[in-house]
Formats: structure tokens, sequence, C-alpha cells
């Protein structure tokens, strides 16, 4: 479909796009939300509720984006919507200590099984530098290995071959990264574990940590493969690696306790992001008390912030946890049922259609990439056909579908997506992806 066809009204978003060129680079505040691999203007939105955004324009959406991921329960949730409004009449930051951030902490460590410390900080970038930081303090080692296609922010040594907003602009390696910073990340490829032991064992000694997607969200969604993660947890345990799983999209998405409570492989630090600040700017970093006593005040690896563990986030991300802890039996079954669901009549509507499309799908997230290899990694990846991708974006929007506006991104989907919810979608689906291959 052209883009320039779309029937769609979207006279502010587009006024607002314009306007916003003339102060704010590109016009948007993330490369991730400008369209670019998809074409058109970004949405520019006013409100949210449950499962559904408006924009400026008053266009209606269905959202399968979800704020890239806090918005397990959907938008504008009551309890966080109260929790906020109760913070902010006794202020919004005080630069000090308080009791919302030990119940967050306590909340955080009974959730996710391998987190025994945990230091909240205001992003999933700043998780992952401080992460890598300390796991260089802790084991005296300067390298990294990474995943292609793998993204942990935008911290110098992570963009490196990086996913989402950098692999869907093509620019993976962004300049301003110093050949210093580039000579200590080294590159592996996703679920290959020979590639992965052949750069510790060239490296003996010198590797402080593995960080990794432990489901790939960043290149769509891609699981590890059966044997991965263990296998990265053995060579981590002969080699005195530290294992960081940046559970930042999966965190209390795929499981409560993330990818290591379902698949049962234990890191040594986590971090995470999204869910865990209720839609609010939370990332935390956590793990074994002997690594994290590493930190300062206890340890001599410095990391600090004014707004880390601030009230209002953290009142967000209690109400959010604390739902969690109290329904985990019921919701999370929920959730896999209606991402099966989801998958199963996807795949119902590309037969019909006589289409091989590749789909995945794991615990509250998924994709359905526009080729028929078999993807596992970045390259893999990289054979989906990103107009056609581009074209059913738009197909759906129209349809009052919001999915993410890149090949490269995952879907989310929350507790706030029902049975009508997935009907409408299918049927969304069926039309949407006739017109593409008309
Ligand atoms: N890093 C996010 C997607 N993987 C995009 C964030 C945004 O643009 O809001």
């Amino acid at each position: 479909m052209d883009v320039a066809s779309s029937s769609l009204a979207l006279h502010n978003s587009r006024q607002f796009y314009e306007r916003a060129q003339h102060t704010i680079p590109g016009g948007v505040n993330s490369p991730a939300r400008a369209f670019d691999s998809v074409g058109g203007t970004p949405l520019f939105i006013e409100g949210g509720e449950g499962a559904f955004l408006h924009d400026t324009d008053g266009n209606e959406y269905l959202d399968y984006v979800g704020s890239w991921g806090p918005m397990i329960f959907g938008h504008a949730h009551p309890e966080v919507v109260t929790a906020v409004q109760d913070q902010a009449e006794k202020s919004t930051s005080f630069g000090a200590p308080t009791e919302i951030e030990i119940e967050v902490a306590e909340l955080v460590c009974d959730l996710v099984p391998s987190i025994e410390k945990v230091r909240m900080v205001n992003s999933g970038t700043e998780a992952t530098m401080s992460a890598a930081r300390l796991a260089r303090g802790y084991t005296g080692r300067d390298k990294i290995i990474k995943f292609e296609g793998n993204y942990h922010g935008h911290g110098d040594f992570f963009l490196i071959a990086a996913g989402s907003g950098a692999m869907t602009l093509g620019e993976p390696d962004s300049p301003g990264v110093t050949k210093g910073n580039a000579k200590d990340t080294l590159l592996a490829r996703y679920n290959d574990l020979d590639h992965v032991r052949h750069l510790v064992e060239a490296n003996e000694g010198e590797v402080a940590c593995i960080i990794v997607e432990p489901v790939a969200g960043n290149m769509g969604c891609i699981p590890p493969q059966p044997g991965f993660l263990e296998g990265l947890r053995e060579l981590c345990d002969a080699h005195d690696i530290v294992l960081i799983f940046d559970e930042v999209m999966t965190g209390f998405r795929v499981a409560p306790g993330g990818v290591q409570e379902r698949i049962g492989v234990t890191p040594d630090l986590t971090c995470l992001g999204k869910i865990i600040g209720g839609g609010l700017p939370v990332g935390a970093y956590g793990g074994r008390q002997d690594i994290m006593d590493y930190v300062s005040p206890t340890g001599p690896v410095y990391q600090a912030g004014t707004l880390s563990g601030n009230p209002l986030a953290m009142r967000a991300g209690h109400a959010i946890l604390s739902k969690i802890a109290a329904e985990k039996d019921r919701i999370y079954d929920e959730l896999e049922a209606y991402a099966e669901a989801l998958e199963r009549g996807t795949r119902d509507n590309l037969e019909a259609l006589n289409l091989d499309y590749t789909t995945h799908q794991v615990g509250a997230m998924g994709s359905l990439f526009f080729t028929d290899e078999d993807v596992v990694d970045q390259t893999t990846a990289q054979t989906s056909d990103t107009d056609r991708y581009a074209a059913y974006f738009h197909a759906m929007l129209e349809e009052g579908i919001y999915l993410p506006p890149s090949q490269f991104e995952a879907m989310f989907f929350g507790t706030c997506h029902g049975e009508e919810h997935l009907d409408t979608t299918l049927a969304a689906q069926r039309r949407a992806l006739r017109q593409v291959h008309a």
C-alpha cells in the first residue's frame, strides 16, 4: 500500500511533526518512533486507555506497542493513576531515601529468581551501562561480549551491531563511539554457542561479561535455541565471566521472573526496565549479592543519580509489581493464551494466502517476519522483506491496529487484550495481508 494514499485523517499529527522538526532532532525524542522504515507521519498521541490509544486527530487504535513494553496492564491503569496522583501531592522528588524504594526492591528480589540485591536507575540504558561497569570492576577485565542485533540501550560500547532503532535505520555502529570502546566489545552471533566459545577462548582471561537478551526483542522477537542460554551459563562458569541477562523487555513479561524463570537459567546480573516503572522512567540492575556489594557506597564501582528511586516512579512500579505478585498465577496463563491464539490465527491467515512467513511468540511478545527463513539471528532476521512489512504496518493502521513501526521491533500484548480484540485483530490482519499481496 502506498503510504501517501492513506485514508486516515492525520492532519494534526502532520502539523505537529512539521513543527517538531524545528526544535527536536528529526521531530522525535527517540529514533524508533520516527516511522523511518515504514514511511509516513508518526502518530502524535493524545491519550490511552486499556488496550487503546488515540491520536491528536481523534483516530483510535488497538495498541500492540504498549509504550515498547511497559503497558502490561494497559494504558492509564487505575491503580497506577491513583498511586502517581497520591505521590505527586507529597512532592515528586526528594533525592533522599524513601520506604517505597525498599518495598519495590523487596518485590523485585521476590519475583526475579537470581536477584539478591537491586539498584534503581532511570532507564534500561543506565541499567545495562551500570551492570557492564560493575562486571568490569568486579572481574578487573575490560572486554565484553554482546550479540549482533541485540540492543542494550545507547551506551557507547553497546552501539556496535546494535538492534532496535540502530538496525532499523541501518546505523548499527554509531559515529561518536571511540575505537577504544569498540575494541573492547566482542561481537557474537545470536544462538551460536560455538562462536561465543571461540571468542572466549581467543580472549582468555580478558572477558568481563557476556550480555544477552535472553529472548531477543530488538531484531523482532527471536527465542533462544534450546541449550543456548544453558551453554552461556556453562561458559561463564568455566571462565569466571559475569553473565548478564538484559531483561528490560522480557522481565515480568514472559513470566513473572522473566526468561530466567521461564527457562531456568540463572544469570549473575539482570537488567530491568519498562514494566518495572509502570510507564514511568525506571531501570534497575541487580543480582548476586557479592557482585552487587561491589557498587558504591558499599564497594568501589561508582554509579549514582538524583532521580534514581524517584518516588513517583517507585509508586507506579510498586502498583504494577504488587499486582503481578498478587495475581501472577492467573495473569501469565491468560497472556500466554492470548499470544498463542494470536500466533495460531496468524498462521491460519498466512496459510489461507499460501504465505510461508515466520512467526515467533514467547509469552506476551511476538513477531511476524516477512521471510520464509527460520529466523534465529540478525542475518536471518534481515532476510525479511521490510517493504512488505511497511505496507502491512500501514494497512493494519488503517484498520485501527497499531503495530511496531519497524520489522525489527517486537509486538507486546497485555492483560488488557481480550477475546474481542483477538477477533478484531485477526480479521484486520486477513484483510491487510490480502491487500499487501494483491
Ligand atoms: N528502544 C525502544 C525499542 N526497542 C524504543 C523506544 C522509543 O522509541 O520510545
